[in-house]
């Protein structure tokens, strides 16, 4: 069943081949704005579909409603179908270059009969474009640099978003007769926090049923390659899946190779070669004579080549071949290390679910201690608590805890906002008040250098603040964070003993693993938190630990890993 999001590029993709077709531009405004709306609608128009309402949705009259139910209910429109040929899917992505109207694509289009984006890049570098009809050097250049800026614009995909997506894949493709394992591998596995596409290895005698599986699969938009070893699709939404399938006795070898980085991979080559060995996704075979070494597993990979086994985490050539050579690989932080999650919001401010709710989904969790840090008075839009509804919450905590007993231990804590000038939000012996206080900045991101690191610094230097909540602001993957020197912090974090976040949301991921890596060997704490907002907010603690261990960190390192009674007796001290 297809979703707002993809009904609503089809009607983009209408609107921009009417108009690359010549039809006038009132004409397409119908499926801009049906596009535009269904895009922003807060429930599936598949719902109102099903109760016959599809006009009740905001910007679509008759014939959109018509156009919406075949597509629901055949997955086709043959309107579109017939425009397609008539005007070239490709050459809609021609005008996501800026520079580029309409008019002026469908004239290139039918000069030069070229119709991707490749080709028109092609015929600008070549100087084809000069001599058309009122263009001239200044508007090929143009056409040139706008390709250029599309290209840099990031196509990566979330992590929140591939990975779930690759669960799926996967759980389809275990199902296939004859797979005997099915696993994620290149950035994917190494969990990178953004990845540019799904790589997913199966392990089967044959391929055929894997490969037809694959290119099969709901939602897939455009088989890109199918072959016996590997395959490639394209979804919906330009999320690109590749498939590779090795026979299970080379299952190791592949996944090793599959899971890179490039730069990993090339260290452990030249390893092999050392040794007489040439390392292939197939197995390792001798340079001189005869014979492979097959490897089933990626431990005898490791093995073979008298190296420590290197989590995925690690691969990306930044010391751990070396390491591992050296037997000095870190002892990486796990999930079951984690005992707390001192950053996490409940009605009180703008969370979902009551304290009681949240408290009780964290002991399902195994969690032992838990911080309620509702947002502070001046974040108006998240509803922050004033202190006097401070003084209601933490009554309630009181209740709450003798009805949970020793199941777990709640911290009253505040998400206090670091403000535009540099001060907190609350008062000093406000703050002393509380079991912990996490600071972070949520507004005035875009400050000077210099103004914006200050405002950190003053927050790392309060004594009664205990740790940083998602350091740099970043939001993933649209938003950079603050212009911070964060040498300076991670210094300063490390003096006052502040601990520094590794905001665990996907969409944050922040600290990252570079400067969360950079933060401990400068002597700084880290603390890994959800900041769930609801009970299944808890959920992303896995791409926090991931970036944690990509960041080298082991369990000593993480103020989450330690004891109930290390945590509190740290946090009295601090005061
Ligand atoms: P991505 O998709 O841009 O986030 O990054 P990766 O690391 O997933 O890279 P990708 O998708 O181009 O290739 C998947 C894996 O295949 C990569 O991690 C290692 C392996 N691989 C790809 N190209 C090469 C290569 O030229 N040499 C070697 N040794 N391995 C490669
Ligand atoms: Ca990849
Ligand atoms: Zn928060």
């Amino acid at each position: 069943m297809m979703n707002n999001k993809q009904l609503s590029a089809v009607f983009t993709l209408i609107a921009n081949l009417l108009e690359i077709k010549g039809e006038i531009i009132y004409k397409t405004l119908a499926y801009r704005k049906a596009a535009e709306s269904l895009g922003a609608l807060g429930r599936e128009a598949s719902e109102y579909w099903k109760e016959g309402k599809l006009l009740e949705v905001p910007g679509v009259g008759k014939a959109i409603a018509e156009k919406i139910d075949e597509l629901l209910s055949t997955g086709k429109l043959e309107f579109l179908e017939k425009l397609k040929k008539e005007a070239p899917e490709s050459l809609a992505a021609w005008l996501q270059v800026p520079s580029l109207g309409p008019k002026k694509a469908a004239m290139i289009w039918k000069t030069l009969h070229i119709t991707t984006l490749h080709e028109l890049e092609a015929a600008a570098k070549a100087g084809k474009l000069r001599d058309l009809p009122g263009m001239g050097v200044k508007s090929e250049a143009a056409i040139l640099e706008g390709i250029a800026s599309l290209a840099r614009r990031s196509g990566r995909i979330p992590l929140g978003r591939a990975h779930p997506l690759a669960q799926e894949i996967i759980k389809a493709l275990k199902s296939v007769k004859g797979v005997v394992d099915a696993q994620p591998a290149g950035s994917l596995r190494r969990m990178r926090s953004t990845v540019g596409d799904l790589d997913i290895l199966v392990a089967a005698k044959d391929s055929a049923a894997v490969m037809e599986a694959f290119t099969n699969l709901k939602e897939v938009e455009r088989i890109l390659g199918k072959g016996d070893t590997k395959s490639s699709i394209e979804f919906f939404d330009g999320v690109r899946a590749q498939v590779w399938v090795h026979p299970p006795e080379r299952f190791g070898t592949a996944l090793q190779y599959a899971t890179g980085s490039k730069d990993h991979n090339v260290k452990l080559r030249q390893i092999a070669l050392d040794q007489g060995l040439s390392l292939s996704e197939r197995a390792f075979t001798r340079v001189k004579g005869r014979g492979e070494i097959l490897c089933a597993t990626e431990e005898e990979v490791y093995k073979t080549l008298g190296l420590q086994y290197v989590p995925p985490e690690l691969r990306e050539d930044r010391g751990e071949v070396e390491a591992a050579q050296a037997n000095k690989l870190p002892k990486l932080i796990q999930i079951k290390d984690i005992k707390s999650d001192l950053h996490m919001h409940s009605t009180y401010s703008d969370g979902k679910f009551s304290m009681l709710d949240m408290a009780k989904a964290a002991i399902q969790r195994g969690l032992k201690v838990i911080a309620f840090t509702d947002h502070s008075v001046s974040l108006g839009v998240a509803n922050g608590l004033s202190m006097e509804r401070h003084k209601q919450q933490a009554a309630e905590i009181k209740k709450i805890q003798k009805q949970l007993g020793d199941e777990i231990l709640i911290l009253h804590g505040s998400e206090v906002e670091i403000k535009a000038d540099g001060s907190l939000d609350y008062p000093d012996s406000f703050l002393a008040s509380l079991d912990l206080v996490v600071a972070s900045l949520h507004s005035s991101l875009r400050q000077p250098r210099e103004k914006v690191t200050q405002r950190l610094l003053n927050a790392i230097r309060n004594p009664h603040v205990d740790i940083i909540g998602h350091p740099t602001g970043r939001e993933i993957p649209d938003r950079e964070g603050a212009d911070l020197d964060m040498e300076a912090i991670f210094q300063a974090a490390a003096e006052s003993g502040v601990a520094l976040e590794i905001n665990a949301h996907p969409s944050r991921l922040d600290l990252d693993d570079a400067f969360a890596r950079r933060a401990k060997d400068l002597g700084a704490l880290i603390s890994v938190n959800t900041d769930a907002h609801a009970e299944d907010g808890f959920d992303v603690l896995p791409y926090g630990i991931a970036t944690a261990r990509r960041a080298w960190l082991e369990a000593k390192d993480v103020i989450n890993s330690w004891s109930p009674k290390k945590l509190t007796d740290w946090l009295k001290q601090r005061g």
